[in-house]
């Protein structure tokens, strides 16, 4: 059985009722956008002929997803935040705005409030055995090419069981372990001293996993490192780079991988000197060039 009731005034009528598309009252964007998701979803429900079942069960997961916390975790794992992206990109274009490191999603995991340092900072709190010493460093420079001084770079990735601190489901993490921030001098370098990260995997008992079993999909990210870059004369530059060679880095759920954000990662040695566990370690350069407001 299939009936249509989208268009009859009845249901026009009770759209227009629940959004007060219509009245003074209210914020007249947020009636806006509303109306028109609502009104997408009543026409789904009748162009799809959704049953009184598979709606109880969709209003129940949505349930769950809050309970679980992860509405900012499907949003990458649908596109969404990497469609984000791709208005941005083409704003850019439209605006002639080309060149600079290539923004990419900023996911849910960032903390506020790791310790500033200048320079250099070390992420690595936590000894964590089943890690390598890795060094991250480069230069901020804005468009015309030269050092930004006063930057403000911030970094944070998971730990060798891809669990980031604060979310980590062991609790094993220190707060703000394999989080940092650096302030640039003059030169506009910076450098992370830290351990080498693994891929992510959503919760396995999660919302966003059984949304992604439904669809057949993995919830797996490769092996990243995450940036925000502050300054008081550039664009904020939110963006990430891969560890090249991660089997999944053109199979991420969450769509953030871009060929510019592969850097190649080199072996080192004086790790010592540094202060890291080992005297070999890995070494990324990653520059990092600014656009203009
Ligand atoms: C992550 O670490 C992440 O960066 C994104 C986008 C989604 C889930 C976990
Ligand atoms: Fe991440």
């Amino acid at each position: 059985m299939s009936v249509k009731v989208f268009e009859d005034k009845e249901t026009q009528d009770l759209l227009k009722a629940a959004t007060n598309i219509d009245g003074a009252q209210g914020n007249p964007r947020f009636k806006q956008i509303l109306h028109r998701l609502l009104s997408d979803l009543f026409k789904a429900i009748d162009d799809l002929d959704i049953t009184p079942d598979e709606f109880w069960t969709g209003v129940n997961y949505l349930n769950k997803l809050g309970q679980d916390g992860e509405a900012a975790l499907l949003a990458p794992g649908l596109g969404l935040e990497k469609l984000l992206d791709i208005r941005m990109d083409a704003e850019d274009r439209q605006a002639g705005l080309e060149g600079g490191t290539p923004r990419t999603i900023e996911g849910p995991l960032y903390v506020a409030g790791a310790p500033v340092k200048d320079g250099v900072a070390r992420m690595d709190i936590d000894p964590d055995p089943d890690a390598g010493p890795l060094v991250i460093h480069g230069t901020v420079t804005g468009p015309d090419g030269k050092p930004v001084a006063g930057a403000l770079v911030e970094c944070w990735h998971a730990n060798s069981k891809g669990f980031y601190s604060h979310f980590d489901p062991t609790g094993a993490q220190t707060e703000f372990n394999l989080r940092g921030a650096v302030r640039t001098g003059p030169d506009g370098k910076y450098e992370f001293r830290t351990l080498m990260p693994v891929g992510y995997g959503c919760p396995p008992q999660g919302a966003t996993q059984q949304l992604l079993n439904q669809l057949g999909r993995h919830g797996n990210r490769p092996a990243h490192v995450h940036f925000f870059v502050t300054t008081d004369t550039f664009r904020k530059l939110t963006t990430q780079f891969n560890i090249e060679g991660d089997p999944l880095i053109w199979d991420d759920f969450a769509y953030a991988t871009r060929e510019e954000l592969i850097p190649p990662v080199t072996e080192k040695t004086g790790g010592t000197a540094l202060g890291l566990k080992e005297d070999t370690y890995k070494d990324i350069e990653f520059n990092l060039s600014l656009t203009p407001l």
